[in-house]
């Protein structure tokens, strides 16, 4: 069997150029320190306290001077055998953030330039048994881009425009939700194999057809030889622990691929969450000499065949995901890197992330394309939960460069991403890149073909899709249609008219576009998050603390104009927090409301953004310490499978039930006309039904019918029962928060422990309380099941709560607010 030596853990490091680095640092810089691999060399900084947190206050701008020196990392290491005998040794970075050279024992064995790949290199002929040295030297990242682009030409990019002139993860050198970290590093593991004869290089399950009795699946093992030697090769594959199929081979002298067909009989299907189960199939490789296991290879896959929908109709042509021939209609986020020093981000983070993400009925996340391929894990855990993923390839708001050493180095990373990720069920697109083609085309007026680096979108991207995977679409970019790239009658669509082009929510209303990718509403971090990183006397929207935690341009401004909008501007702090959190919870539910109703006409709605690399103030749902924002739980409701609106449309008010579950729904609908004193104006119940995947328009009446008379104190509340049981509840309110008449609801709670680790919090109020915000003072962070909900007059709410605390001391740190 091959030996491993693990080269991570302790390194050092130390500065190798002269200029940019503070007078009081030169001394200790140009010495060794100690490092830490997988990391960065901004981690690696603030670990020895020579910079200060880049995340705390405005610190970011003290730590500038990092991406403008060249480092060197290095280790020592023992090999304490004799690998004579071994015909190959190899010493293997996952990733090396960006550009420079390795040196074994003094000479240097190759070179670097692309962060997404991983570097393998024969080291053999340089190592020695005993005593060895690997040195990393790291180009300064800023340098090496803004040279490239005086050499070939700077280009139309959002941002910074040297960034495009390296592959390495955009949003490093500042974006509008990101500070400029633009970071150097070992950041992925590193090692040195030992290897026998040959090794399994790549393994691939490839899903050829499906039908109700079997699966085709077509397997395709590459593996690299180092003799002519024959070796023997048993590919296994078990389901839920069982083996169900077993093939031997043997592999002669010169063959390195291994393509073979066989069946599976009645095959679990995976599916997307909410859709079925999501079966995974387990795959063993293993390779032989002699009898000798010499590699050995573990692989999950799943069988689904996935298309994308795009047939002519009225309105243009549709764009609707179908997963297994059932139609899919997506709801998610935008995912981005979970912070802006990667190595920082564990399995726990995934975990926590992704697994929200399910609880708040998600089934789509599209990795954005300004980030990163992200790790093995992340599609691993969205493979388990049934998140599809829209993976686009990492090119974002720019024109490219097109000379022949880049071009070749984006065809070589777009193999390796491929053969890395096209195992993953979960992923059901792929696509080019973020907004190239929309802001080409809008700022030069020019066609999407004439943009500088169009050729890989058009042409290298989706050979290399085609020849490495075709089991999934490749579209062009996001967004993509077919007369402009931004088309709201077919393709896919981003909606930034709302928030970044200074429009009001309510004009989501009038978005009639066939997929939604992007659209989003900003608001602040939890004030714990925020608390955490921003000095007492800061802790105020007119702080220069405040504005450098918002990225945009005009970002602070908006989130006033936008309140003002809905809710009335108060001057505390907290009080504004909680506020402009609502504001972007009722924005996005406004908007996700109206597109579901249009099911499948319009088939998917993805806002911006699930989650934040570092405190900030941003369009994300769960904040980076990864406190759920006001919106989590709103997109709890707003996505569940079964969702009952109300809109006000004119003067007439309608009852849709949106069904994604496949099977057809008969309800009771109770719809109510209530004050917010508490008084019942209107109150009937009928019954109602819709058909599975379908949406149906449950009541069409004129308001004075329902008795809504004083928009300021009537609304309309309506829930759906069946059996007895609620599955879905709404309210309508027909004036803007900030003009509700609400008066001292006489809410009460109680809290009752129903286990060790469990209490339920009952809450009731004798009127309208609205938008509750429950919050756990002191001590750790408290998961509760609902927040930022309204609580109806006489109506009783239950809320979990999960802690091992006692009542008492819940009791004394909870506050509850509430609008007045
Ligand atoms: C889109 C995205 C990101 C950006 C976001 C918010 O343009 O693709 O580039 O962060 O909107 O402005």
């Amino acid at each position: 069997m091959k030996k491993i030596i693990d080269l991570n853990g302790e390194w050092e490091f130390k500065v190798c150029s002269e200029s940019f680095i503070p007078d009081e640092l030169k001394r200790k810089l140009f010495n060794w320190q100690v490092a830490f691999v997988p990391g960065v060399v901004h981690l690696d900084l603030l670990r020895s306290g020579l910079i200060p947190d880049p995340f705390f206050e405005t610190n970011e701008n003290l730590v500038q001077w990092v991406d403008k020196v060249d480092w060197v990392y290095r280790k020592r290491f023992i090999v304490d055998f004799d690998f004579s005998d071994f015909h190959s040794v190899k010493l293997t970075f996952e990733g090396l953030d960006t550009v420079g050279t390795v040196k074994l024992n003094g000479l240097e064995i190759g070179s670097f330039e692309n962060m997404f790949i991983s570097y393998s290199f024969d080291v053999k002929g340089n190592l020695n048994q005993g005593e060895n040295e690997v040195e990393v030297v790291f180009k300064a990242p800023t340098f090496v881009a803004k040279e490239l682009e005086n050499k070939y030409g700077k280009l139309l990019v959002e941002l910074a425009s040297h960034r495009v002139y390296l592959r390495k993860a955009q949003y490093s050198f500042g974006w509008d939700w990101g500070p400029i970290l633009t970071t150097s590093g070992i950041w992925k593991p590193v090692y040195i194999e030992f290897l026998k004869f040959a090794r399994i290089k790549n393994v691939w399950f490839k899903t050829v057809s499906i039908s109700s009795s079997k699966a085709d699946i077509f397997t395709e093992i590459e593996i690299e030889k180092f003799t002519d030697d024959d070796i023997d090769l048993v590919l296994t594959v078990l389901s839920e622990g069982e083996k169900i199929y077993e093939r031997k081979f043997v592999q002669k002298g010169g063959d390195r691929v291994r393509g073979h067909r066989f069946e599976i009989y009645e095959p679990r299907l995976w599916f997307p969450s909410g859709y079925g189960e999501q079966a995974l199939y387990n795959a063993v490789v293993e390779i032989f000499k002699g009898g000798e296991l010499i590699d050995r290879v573990e692989k999950k896959f799943g069988i689904r065949t996935v298309r994308l929908i795009q047939e002519k109709d009225e309105d243009g042509e549709s764009f609707i995901f179908e997963v297994n021939g059932e139609k899919i209609f997506c709801k998610g986020a935008n995912w981005i890197p979970a912070d802006s020093f990667l190595p920082r981000v564990r399995k726990d983070d995934y975990d926590k992330l992704l697994e929200m993400a399910k609880e708040a009925n998600l089934n789509m996340l599209r990795v954005w394309g300004g980030g990163i391929y992200e790790d093995d894990y992340f599609y691993e855990k969205c493979d388990e939960l049934g998140i599809m993923i829209w993976q686009d390839f990492m090119f974002a708001c720019a024109s490219y460069p097109e000379f022949q050493e880049f071009i070749e180095n984006v065809k070589n990373e777009a193999i390796q991403v491929v053969k890395r990720l096209r195992n993953h069920p979960s992923i059901v697109i792929w696509c080019g890149n973020n907004e190239n083609e929309w802001i080409w085309v809008d700022k030069t007026g020019k066609s999407p073909d004439e943009m500088p680096g169009a050729s890989i979108f058009n042409e290298i991207l989706p050979s290399v899709c085609d020849s490495y995977d075709g089991t999934r679409p490749y579209w062009r970019s996001s967004p993509w249609g077919k007369n402009y790239p931004n088309s709201e009658t077919d393709g896919n669509h981003h909606q930034w008219k709302v928030w970044s082009g200074w429009l009001d929510y309510k004009n989501y209303e009038f978005v009639k576009a066939r997929f939604i990718t992007e659209f989003g509403f900003q608001s602040p971090p939890h004030v714990k998050t925020l608390n955490e990183v921003i000095k007492p006397e800061n802790r105020d929207f007119n702080s220069p603390s405040i504005h450098h935690r918002n990225k945009q341009v005009e970002g602070i401004e908006r989130l006033f104009r936008f309140l003002i909008a809905h809710h009335k501007v108060v001057s505390d702090f907290e009080e504004l927090i909680y506020r402009m959190q609502l504001n972007q919870a009722e924005a996005i539910k406004f908007a996700v409301e109206n597109w579901r109703v249009r099911k499948f006409k319009t088939s998917g709605t993805i806002f911006w953004q699930w989650n934040d690399p570092w405190p900030v103030i941003s369009w994300s749902a769960i904040d980076y310490k990864r406190r759920p924002k006001a919106l989590y739980f709103f997109a709890k409701k707003f996505f569940s499978p079964v969702l009952l609106v109300i809109k006000k449309v004119e003067d007439r008010a309608q009852i849709f039930i949106v069904n994604d579950l496949l099977n057809p729904i008969s309800c009771g609908v109770i719809i109510k006309t209530m004050t917010t004193r508490g008084e019942v104006k209107f109150f009937s119940k009928f019954n109602a039904s819709v058909r599975g995947n379908d949406v149906a328009l449950a009541l069409d009446v004129p308001l004075s019918e329902l008795k809504v008379e004083d928009f300021k104190t009537d609304y309309i509340y309506a829930k759906l029962e069946v059996d007895g049981s609620v599955i879905a509840e709404n309210s309508l309110y027909l004036t803007e928060p900030k003009f509700l008449k609400l008066k001292n609801p006489g809410l009460r709670y109680k809290l009752i422990k129903s286990d060790e680790e469990t209490l339920t919090l009952r809450i009731t109020s004798s009127g309208l309380a609205k938008s509750v915000f429950i919050n756990f003072e002191n001590g750790d962070d408290i998961w509760l099941s609902d927040n930022f909900f309204d609580v109806h007059p006489s109506a009783t709410v239950e809320i979990k709560v999960k802690s091992n605390k006692s009542v008492a001391e819940l009791l004394r740190s909870l506050r509850i607010k509430y609008l007045t």
